[in-house]
């Protein structure tokens, strides 16, 4: 029988997707729109200080193009935690300017595919812990898209042994690799909780590299055989400072 892998996992993950109502935006009284701002940089210092007490994560990039124009990711120990974070934005004044466009629920996940080392199970060690429970960079650029491993025909994922998964796996961190200082990956497991099986979120300081390493990655044998692609979403970082010209009107 076909074994499947352990994974460790870590921080509940939410990628919210929202766009402006610019309509509304621009309807709005100057103090309307000054108290809209005040209240989301107000929700973005709280969850500053969650982050810096380690209990959290979080990033919010301006989406380039038309699918959504802020894309927040969240990471928290719960599912409760992020469901309350999306509540008090929608709560927010900022809130009644935010249209839903899209989001993605996953965890963060690491697979077990390596033999543990003398005997030590990896996920006790702090360098695992710190990539389970990770303070996202803030880097000018994100890239996220969920992917499905192929189940068909000749080309089913979940029909590979073990050890063929992992090897795979293996050539595909190589290629990884050499993107060291230039991506910084996040995977996120999703099986089970949305509509993809994982959620890849990359950063980068040149969205040049974002097109090189996927197309580098096609030519691997996970993604030429067993990679299936959703919709991919490109932003900017926008720092708290920033949002109050951003919004400008
Ligand atoms: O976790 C590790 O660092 C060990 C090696 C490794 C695994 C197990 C690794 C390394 N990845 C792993 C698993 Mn990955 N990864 C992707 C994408 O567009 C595409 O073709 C694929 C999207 C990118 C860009 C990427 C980058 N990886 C996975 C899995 C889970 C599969 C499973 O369990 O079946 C997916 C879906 C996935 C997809 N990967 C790396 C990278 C990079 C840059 C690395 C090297 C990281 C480093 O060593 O610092």
């Amino acid at each position: 029988m076909v074994e499947a892998v352990e994974t460790m996992d870590g921080w509940c993950s939410l990628h919210d997707f929202r766009s402006i109502d610019w309509t509304a935006w621009k309807l709005a009284s100057e103090m309307e729109r000054e108290e809209a701002i005040h209240s989301l940089e107000k929700l973005m210092s709280k969850w500053e200080k969650v982050e810096e007490e380690k209990n959290g994560s979080q990033v919010l990039y301006k989406i380039v193009g038309q699918k959504a124009d802020f894309m927040f990711m969240f990471l928290r120990p719960t599912m409760n935690e992020l469901n309350d974070i999306e509540t008090e934005l929608n709560k927010s004044k900022m809130g009644e300017f935010l249209i839903p466009a899209h989001s993605y629920v996953s965890i963060i996940e690491l697979a077990k595919y390596r033999p543990a080392k003398d005997g030590v199970d990896p996920e006790t060690l702090p360098e695992t812990q710190a990539r389970l429970k990770p303070i996202l960079p803030k880097w000018e650029h994100i890239c996220f898209y969920p992917m499905d491993r192929r189940r068909e025909g000749e080309e089913n994922w979940y029909t590979l042994e073990k050890d063929v998964r992992g090897k795979l796996l293996y050539e595909h961190s190589k290629t990884g690799r050499k993107y060291a200082g230039k991506i910084k990956q996040f995977i996120t497991g999703s099986i089970g909780l949305d509509d993809w099986e994982w959620g890849v979120t990359l950063f980068a300081h040149e969205p040049l590299e974002f097109k090189n390493i996927v197309y580098e990655m096609r030519f691997d044998e996970v993604s030429s055989r067993y990679g299936e692609f959703g919709e991919f979403f490109i932003g900017n970082y926008l720092p708290k400072e920033e949002i109050a010209s951003y919004l400008k009107v």
